[in-house]
């Protein structure tokens, strides 16, 4: 409003002018508006001819430059529109397959972004040249031309494995044919359908599906990927003659052992089986899923294993399956863990009855592992994505932002323990990477990864720990100079390091991959060789759980010292999971033979001939090496998964820009940045 009292007040109006020259033809004179055809013609062509001979050629030059684009784009458009019916037209391609085109090809993670200002700067996140991959075998991803096939590459690998293992009768491979259409998956969903975090959640979302890889032709098996499936079938027979539907086979009493009472091999093999190309397998426990698997239990379970093992397995499965019963039972024991989080401080309890809805710490403390409460947020936000229930979501998110707020922290190294009631850290001034925390800087990072690395806390944690486990926690051994990471405990370093640890080379290389720090990948390098060395320094060419290192050089010794409590191998996975990352990223075959050397010795000293594999007492002892009557869930969930991806130079197995695998190498959808 223009208030001329105002104005005065104000003194003489500043002016702005627009100044505009009308010709005596363009001036709306006496004779009022002409507009006439005549006029208009008349008009043009003075106006024109009171051009500069340059304005005129300028403009010409414009008009010839426009032409010759249009020309350019009617052409173009045409190809496109002749593409497109010819598309339409062919009667080989579903509509199914034609999405399942578009949604293979583009990759879902972007490429690595500069982290600016306003992100939280850090000078190590500048992206790195991703390392090229000199084992890619794959062809470029952007096929437009070609038709996906369903099912080939799974297919295929059946095929090789009957080949190689089994004559089938004519009749069986009939049968076999038609229910491989039903076995890869009840329902394929092409869409991706990944969405980053967010707190108000609403659609349900879909299950992501190997079958958008199988566009390419289909990797066959080498020898000793075929050499993990027969170690694979040896362990499911024992588990299927002695403990069918039981937690954890016993191989040497033929028997089994109970944990939870919820098929934990079973549910923690599932994916490993469809990435094996296990159909029957594979069948024979759907089965036992659909019929047999109750979670209506009164039975304590552990927060953190029975996500990680049971809610993370039947996540994976039903994505790489599309098979809506695994999606049902993951929505079930997902709500049964919920009250877990009831607590005064919303960090969770260990440990929940999911049948009678109560949850409760362990019986001696009011404490929670730090590992356990922070890895369980792939999982939970998963399944919020895929329900549209933000419940989930919220409850495990609100865990990791308290967590980052806490004191207690040193250079991001967190303690072990923090309390349910106060939500503090307790037993300060204690800092592993091994049992207990081990998972916690798993997680920061593969969070960030998950959710389209939009998640910046997560990430300048994760930095911020990596910066202090080599302030702190890094050293080199003698004679070797083998690097390290030992633990510190209130300010003295202890040259121990647990199997645990070599997690750590395999992430450090998955940041690497997603932009971080190349620095951090020399680490994991020299990390990987060193848990290496704690398998071949020892008498049977199996890792101990714990070894000290040697600081100084003394004749005769080792660099790795096994103590006789440490000496027990568990079949754990962490170092071949870390040894397929390194092959993954470097395309280097010494991580493969490193492998197979493992795979020989577990065959050597841990496999039991009636079926079945057992974890050992006595690494050092080649002549007995003590079995100890037991087959872990994760040998079949991790350890033989890890060793088949390992040995296969199929990146698209799955892909790790589509794919980040839970700590109990369940695989989960890497969410579409928006
Ligand atoms: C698995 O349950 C998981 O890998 C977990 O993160 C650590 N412990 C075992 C395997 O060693």
């Amino acid at each position: 409003m223009y208030s001329g009292a105002a104005a005065a007040a104000a003194g003489p109006p500043r002016r702005d002018f627009i100044s505009v020259t009308l010709g005596p033809e363009e001036a709306v004179g006496a004779g009022g508006y002409n507009n006439s055809k005549a006029w208009r013609r008349r008009s043009c062509w003075r106006k024109w001819k009171q051009l500069s001979r340059l304005q005129r050629s300028v403009i010409l030059f414009l008009f010839a430059f426009l032409a010759v684009c249009g020309v350019i784009s009617y052409t173009n458009m045409g190809e496109a529109w002749k593409s497109l019916t010819d598309t339409s037209l062919d009667d080989q391609r579903t509509e199914q397959e034609i999405t399942g085109l578009k949604l293979a090809n583009p990759v879902v993670l972007p490429a690595p972004q500069k982290a600016d200002a306003s992100r939280g700067d850090y000078p190590e996140l500048s992206p790195q040249k991703l390392p090229k991959l000199p084992h890619v075998r794959r062809g470029p991803s952007n096929l437009q031309i070609k038709a996906p096939q369903r099912d080939t590459r799974l297919k295929t690998r059946h095929d090789t494995i009957r080949a190689a293992e089994e004559p089938v009768q004519a009749d069986k491979e009939e049968k076999t044919e038609k229910s491989i259409i039903s076995w890869r998956g009840a329902v394929i969903e092409p869409d991706q359908s990944t969405e980053p975090p967010s707190s108000k959640i609403k659609e349900p979302e879909k299950p992501s599906s190997v079958e958008a890889e199988d566009q390419k032709e289909p990797v066959p098996l080498n020898e000793r990927q075929l050499a993990v499936i027969e170690a694979f079938r040896h362990a499911w027979r024992g588990y299927k003659d002695f403990a069918w539907g039981h937690d954890e086979l016993k191989p040497l009493s033929k028997s089994y052992s109970e944990w939870f009472g919820l098929g934990l091999t079973l549910i923690d093999a599932l994916d490993t089986m469809w990435i094996l190309g296990l159909k029957e397998e594979f069948e024979d426990a759907r089965k036992w899923v659909a019929n047999d698997l109750v979670f209506d239990k009164n039975v304590d379970v552990n927060l953190f294993e029975s996500t990680i093992r049971i809610l993370g397995g039947l996540l994976s499965t039903y994505h790489l399956s599309g098979d809506s019963l695994f999606l049902e039972k993951a929505k079930d024991i997902g709500n049964r863990l919920m009250p877990a989080f009831k607590t005064p401080s919303k960090i969770p309890y260990s440990d929940v009855n999911i049948g009678r809805g109560t949850a409760h710490p362990p019986r001696w403390t009011s404490d929670s592992t730090v590992a356990e409460v922070t890895s369980i947020q792939l999982e939970f936000r998963e399944l919020s994505r895929l329900t549209g229930d933000d419940k989930f979501q919220k409850a495990v998110d609100e865990v990791m932002k308290h967590v980052h707020t806490l004191s207690g922290k040193n250079d991001g190294l967190v303690p072990m323990f923090i309390n349910t009631n106060s939500g503090q850290f307790t037993h300060l001034g204690v800092y592993t990477l091994g049992a207990r925390a081990d998972s916690y800087y798993e997680y920061l990072l593969k969070q960030w990864i998950q959710g389209g690395k939009k998640e910046n806390e997560l990430l300048e944690d994760y930095m911020r720990a990596i910066e202090g486990v080599k302030k702190h926690l890094l050293q080199k051994s003698e004679p070797k100079r083998l690097t390290f990471l030992g633990e510190l405990a209130h300010g003295h370093f202890s040259a121990k390091m647990d199997h645990l640890v070599c997690f750590l080379p395999g992430t450090l290389a998955l940041g690497v991959h997603n932009g971080l720090a190349a620095d951090h990948m020399k680490l994991a390098e020299a990390l990987i060789e060193t848990c290496y060395q704690m398998y071949a320094q020892v008498e049977t060419g199996l890792s101990p759980e714990i070894v000290h290192f040697n600081l100084r050089a003394q004749k005769g010794h080792k660099d790795v010292e096994v103590k006789p409590a440490d000496r027990h191998n568990l079949l754990r996975p962490e170092t071949v999971e870390s040894l397929f990352y390194m092959y993954r990223f470097t395309g280097d075959k010494k991580y493969q033979d490193w492998g197979w050397e493992i795979l020989q010795n577990f065959n050597k000293y841990t496999r039991v001939p009636t079926g079945g594999y057992t974890s050992i007492n006595n690494v050092q002892n080649p002549s007995n090496p003590e079995p100890r009557d037991k087959m872990e869930s994760f040998f079949l969930g991790e350890t033989l998964k890890y060793m088949f991806l390992l040995f296969s130079d199929d990146i698209d197995l799955i892909n790790l820009d589509k794919y980040v695998f839970n700590t109990e190498a369940h695989p989960l959808p890497i969410w579409v940045p928006a």
